[in-house]
């Protein structure tokens, strides 16, 4: 859920480019010159589909589909073929189409949102984009830093508030995070606060202690405001490609995850990793990062991708 929608589509065009380059140059490039639809043109769309990180069954739907397309469908022209690609991937990414919106947001004050994900995937970031949109938006907001593991963490977080101009609660290095997942909100309270981002240091899903440790602070957020926190966000970096579905399940047995949030997409061509997300995952993805700067968080918009991808 969102007070705020970023959407930009020349960026996510942009930001899309290998992943367009990987998959939708190479299918034209296969279908140029060939006149018609052919069992052996098939083929050659499954590979490309397969090597853009998009799994095994969404491709196979896909082939399927253009299969018996080819068999009834007069025109098997290049443009309607594409045609049928493009109309399956959007399919795929319908299920995500209805969003609850800002009223929703609104009868929460604040609104709680907890950052999670494994190192180094854009958490932080992702933070300080997020909360200069709500910013932008009209909204406080106020940033945790309950990543209280890495060295630099703090100062890091605390660049991102200054860009953003919203307000920062700290401790120092080695504190317990819950202690500032605790002050946090309670800051927030005493602000009236519209909006809380809380920041978790990275943490590899395998390690049963430190997944305990993001139990322990949801605990606490609950301690003192009961509906707290509204959202979990799964940050995921894009070059993981369907890693990230394997993320995303083990977070799920710790917490439950209200979203996804996919990062650096603009640096990578595994941008089809998106579809397989959608269709093996029951969990929104809600925004997609496209480049470092604090604009270039987009919100996830099904119909907008795909088109971006085949612009
Ligand atoms: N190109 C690109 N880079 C990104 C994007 N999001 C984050 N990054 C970069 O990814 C790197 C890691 O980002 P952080 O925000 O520090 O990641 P983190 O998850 O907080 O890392 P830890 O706290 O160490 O687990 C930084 O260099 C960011 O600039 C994105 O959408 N595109
Ligand atoms: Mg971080």
């Amino acid at each position: 859920m969102s007070a705020f929608k970023n959407i930009n589509f020349n960026k996510l065009k942009l930001g899309l480019a290998k992943t367009k380059n990987k998959i939708v140059t190479q299918i034209n490039e296969t279908l140029s010159g060939k006149a018609q639809l052919d069992e052996e043109l098939l083929e050659k769309l499954e590979e490309i589909l397969l090597g853009a990180d998009i799994n095994y069954d969404i491709t196979e739907k896909i082939i399927e589909k253009a299969r018996i397309s080819m068999r009834s469908e007069k025109d098997r022209s290049q443009v309607n073929i594409l045609n049928i690609v493009k109309r399956q991937m959007s399919e795929i990414l319908e299920k995500y189409k209805t969003e609850p919106e800002f009223t929703e947001f609104k009868k929460f004050k604040p609104y709680v949102i907890l950052i999670v994900g494994v190192n180094g995937v854009g958490k932080t970031t992702t933070i300080g984009k997020l909360a200069y949109n709500y910013k932008q938006a009209g909204l406080k907001v106020v940033i945790g830093s309950a990543d209280t593991f890495r060295a630099a963490a703090n100062e890091q977080l605390d660049i991102w508030a200054k860009r953003a101009e919203v307000d920062i609660v700290q401790r120092e290095k080695g504190a317990d995070p819950s202690a500032v997942a605790f002050d946090t909100l309670n800051v927030a309270k005493n602000k009236n606060a519209d909006v809380v981002l809380i920041d978790t240091a990275g943490r590899l899903h395998t390690k049963t202690n430190l997944m305990a440790e993001l139990e322990k602070i949801k605990r606490v957020l609950g301690k003192v405001i009961p509906y707290a926190p509204n959202d979990v966000y799964l940050v995921v970096d894009g070059n993981t490609g369907q890693n990230a579905i394997v993320q995303a399940r083990e977070f799920s047995k710790y917490t439950n995850l209200t979203g996804l949030i996919i990062t650096k997409l603009d640096g990578t061509a595994k941008g089809g990793m998106v579809f397989s997300i959608c269709s093996e995952l029951n969990i929104p993805i809600r925004y997609v990062g496209v480049g470092e700067a604090i604009d270039d968080l987009l919100t996830f918009e099904p119909d907008q991708f795909v088109n971006a991808l085949f612009d």
